[in-house]
């Protein structure tokens, strides 16, 4: 059973350096998360939405957590399961919905769907359906960050099957050799689809075969923001100083199916138990009863935040839902002959 063994506490709020409103800030990311995918928990059996889904609910604090270290100008890539990715790097949510509903006005103006999120504008560079297919790409976007001396770094999301790929190493290890300035998040979720990590990969966890590559290897608790937050910062520093690839490991967990918006325990391949000791470590709940504790919020600002983020989602469908489909002009216009 893949449970949520790997807990970390939460460290005093001075120890993470970040301002009473940034704390609460991060909070807001998850939120907003949160509620945006449970919004399309809702609305997706009515079939509007065409494109195949993979949400991240019980993930978020991973997204948040490395984004909060970011720069705007860093370079961030994602896989198949990117709405957090993209929303926590600063895209916005009325291109999400709108490229969901195939609109021209969705981030990737209606051709790509749930799995092809990108917001150039505010560094999230590109997500791909392939899996580990960003990996090398941000290898790259780490040397151009290179060779024209800027001080930026590249980011790549994937899941536990992200290191079951040779480009992974291939990557890995270029990286190693110039020195790159590249972090790679890997979001182990325990599954891959309906196979467990113990089904594919050698015992031990992941970042034991990783340390073996060189570069900054470390795993973190991934439903815990701060410890995430933290943990990102270390590794980004380490890349952005030119010492070569980081790779951080976020233990975490996917509450839905892999792809879809049911839960999916009565497959059998993991067990309701298991699904339910995950949820009361939920990443968004957990940060929030701290985040009260230590008297950094109270609940009439949790409320109003819950209203303004409720405004914002039904804004942004609203205008998704009137705006106009997909343009095949374009898309011809688009495409390398
Ligand atoms: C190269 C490649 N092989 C197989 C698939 C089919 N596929 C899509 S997602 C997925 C599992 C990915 O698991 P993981 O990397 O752990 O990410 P998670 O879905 O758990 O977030 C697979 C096998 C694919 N998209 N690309
Ligand atoms: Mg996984």
């Amino acid at each position: 059973m893949f449970l949520p063994r790997f807990k970390q506490s939460f460290p005093p709020p001075k120890r993470t350096g970040l301002t009473c409103s940034h704390l609460v800030k991060l909070y807001r990311e998850m939120l907003r998360i949160r509620k945006v995918e449970d919004k399309i928990v809702e609305l997706y059996p009515r079939q509007e939405m065409k494109c195949p889904t993979h949400l991240s609910i019980g993930q978020e604090a991973v997204a948040v957590g490395v984004s909060a270290a970011l720069k705007q100008k860093d370079h961030a890539y994602s896989g198949h399961r990117c709405h957090a990715h993209y929303l926590a790097k600063g895209g916005a949510v009325a291109g999400l919905f709108a490229e969901l509903y195939g609109k021209s006005s969705g981030c990737a103006r209606g051709f790509g769907g749930s799995m092809h999120l990108v917001a150039l504008e505010v560094g999230l560079v590109g997500s791909s359906a392939i899996v580990g297919g960003t990996i090398p790409i941000a290898a790259g976007s780490a040397l151009a960050f290179k060779m024209r001396k800027l001080p930026y770094v590249a980011v790549a999301y994937f899941g536990d099957a992200g290191v079951e790929q040779g480009v992974f190493y291939e990557s890995y290890l270029f990286a190693a050799l110039k020195s790159l300035p590249v972090v790679y998040i890997c979001e182990n979720n325990g599954y891959a689809t309906q196979s467990p990590l113990a089904n594919r990969q050698p015992p031990g966890p992941i970042i034991n075969r990783v340390k073996r590559l060189g570069g900054h290897v470390a795993a973190v608790d991934g439903n815990n923001v701060l410890c995430v937050y933290l943990a990102a910062k270390k590794a980004i520093a380490y890349a952005r100083q030119g010492r070569g690839p980081a790779f951080l490991e976020c233990r975490t967990y996917r509450w839905l199916e892999h792809v879809g918006t049911n839960f999916d325990y009565h497959l059998g391949y993991r067990t309701k138990n298991e699904l339910e000791q995950w949820m009361k470590y939920c990443p968004v709940a957990v940060y929030k009863n701290w985040l009260l504790k230590n008297k950094l919020t109270d609940e009439t600002a949790l409320k109003n935040m819950e209203a303004e983020i409720g405004q914002e989602i039904n804004d942004a469908l609203a205008a998704a839902k009137s705006g106009p489909p997909a343009d095949p002009a374009v898309m011809a216009a688009s495409l390398y002959a």
